[in-house]
């Protein structure tokens, strides 16, 4: 069984994550996703509408995702590619390079970006929106 992994925030989801999380479990046959905690998103620098819980409640229901886990920190990727015995790690190529140091473990893959949306995009044009 060839097992991928991938992180990320999915707050507010939309079709780039879901575009993402499809493209990922085609390299593989098991996806697992790990999914930032709301103490990381701080340190990331981002404040997500959805709780950790709500976003791990959200992603787990998607068909592709097939274990989720928490994100406490930039480090643990290392112990989660081992623990996890993952053939694959994905990201969005938004972080190309950012994580090469992995291919020492398992392949490393970036894959294009959707382009045209994002939840910093989504909450802009709400926030536009309501204001009238
Ligand atoms: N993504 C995408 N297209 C978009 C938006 C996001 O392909 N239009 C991808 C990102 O490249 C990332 C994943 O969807 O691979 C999740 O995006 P975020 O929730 O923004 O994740 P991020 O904050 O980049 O967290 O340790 C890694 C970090 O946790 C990544």
């Amino acid at each position: 069984m060839k097992k991928v992994l991938t992180y990320g925030t999915f707050d507010l989801l939309h079709h780039g994550h879901i575009n993402l999380l499809r493209r990922a479990k085609e390299l593989g046959d098991y996806l697992v996703v790990g999914i930032s905690s709301d103490e990381f998103n701080r340190i990331k620098g981002k404040k997500s509408y959805y709780s950790y819980e709500e976003r791990k409640l959200i992603l787990e229901a998607i068909r592709y995702v097939d274990e989720v886990i928490p994100e406490h920190t930039w480090e643990q990727k290392v112990e989660d590619v081992q623990k996890h015995n993952i053939d694959v790690f994905v990201m969005g190529d938004d972080w190309k390079g950012k994580f090469d140091f992995l291919s020492e473990y398992c392949d490393v893959v970036y894959l294009p970006r959707t382009v045209g949306i994002s939840t910093t995009q989504i909450k802009k044009e709400l926030k536009a929106a309501n204001n009238g």
